[in-house]
């Protein structure tokens, strides 16, 4: 989706060859008083991160990039995720040629294997999102433990995928997801709910309120899992809130991920 009034992200760009994570250096942009649409992105991280403390594998060949965006209020970050979510499979689809899902709440798979991952960070008066696309990714450059799970576009698509072209696409479906988001209305939960794979798998979250197991049921605007119980009510299960969170395939083996906790 591309939407003329979309802020242009990419200006300024800064690419580096080797750094910790580029949420961080985009972070420090961003205290440094860069603007909205800073992309920072690197060639290989050594410290890439993923959500709650996991590690994010990013050797070269794939996309690791950061956007830093400065919203003008709080429209719902968990809504936000979501639409970055649908951004980064847009341009996914659009550079690869391939159609990608959502598995809850953000990660991008294809045929059940995660391509990109999505990190949302808080910063003073601004919001740093990191993407990771496993663009050329060769499965012996991952750790062997995520092998199973993961997978490059590069073999999905049987062909080298141009980083340039993948990062100005990126830019471009964030940016006019951002403005998407930022409008309100339905269109980000109508575009994630289209490709949302997590729905009737089981689930089963242990929150603070003890341990539930039940059909997921897509997602409410606010980001939160509905999940359906045996007894027929529904509970929301919010990421944050976890200590635990499984997802086994009720529906379809080829879109779980057997006993991986995630959230
Ligand atoms: C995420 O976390 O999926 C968010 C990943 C965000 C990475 C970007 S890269 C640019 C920016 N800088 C950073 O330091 N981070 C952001 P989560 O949902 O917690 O998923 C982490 C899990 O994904 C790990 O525990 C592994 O199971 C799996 N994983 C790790 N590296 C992977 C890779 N390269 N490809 C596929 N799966 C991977």
């Amino acid at each position: 989706m591309r939407q003329p009034e979309a802020p242009r992200f990419g200006t300024p760009l800064v690419r580096v060859g080797e750094l910790g994570s580029t949420n961080d250096l985009a972070r420090v942009m961003a205290d440094a008083g860069l603007p909205e649409g800073t992309v920072v992105v690197a060639r290989r991280q050594t410290q890439g991160r993923g959500r709650h403390g996991r590690t994010w594998a990013s050797p070269p060949g794939g996309l690791w990039c950061s956007l830093v965006l400065r919203p003008a209020r709080d429209a719902g970050w968990g809504r936000l995720s979501l639409a970055m979510a649908v951004a980064t499979c847009e341009a996914v689809d659009e550079v690869a040629g391939i159609r990608s899902a959502i598995r809850w709440p953000n990660d991008v798979v294809i045929n059940g294997r995660k391509v990109a991952g999505i990190l949302l960070e808080g910063a003073p008066n601004a919001l740093v999102v990191g993407i990771g696309i496993n663009a050329n990714v060769p499965a012996e450059a991952l750790p062997e433990a995520f092998r199973p799970g993961a997978a490059s576009l590069h073999d999905l698509a049987g062909r080298t995928i141009d980083l340039d072209v993948l990062l100005e696409s990126l830019s471009a479906q964030v940016a006019s997801w951002y403005a998407v988001w930022a409008a309100g209305g339905t269109q980000v939960m109508d575009a994630w709910t289209a490709r949302d794979v997590t729905r009737g798998t089981r689930i089963i979250a242990e929150s603070h309120g003890g341990t539930i197991e039940g059909i997921a049921d897509g997602a409410d605007p606010d980001g939160a899992l509905r999940v359906r119980l045996p007894a027929g009510d529904v509970r929301r299960v919010v990421a944050g809130d976890l200590a635990v969170l499984v997802q086994t395939a009720a529906r379809d083996t080829r879109q779980g991920r057997g006993q991986e906790p995630f959230g």
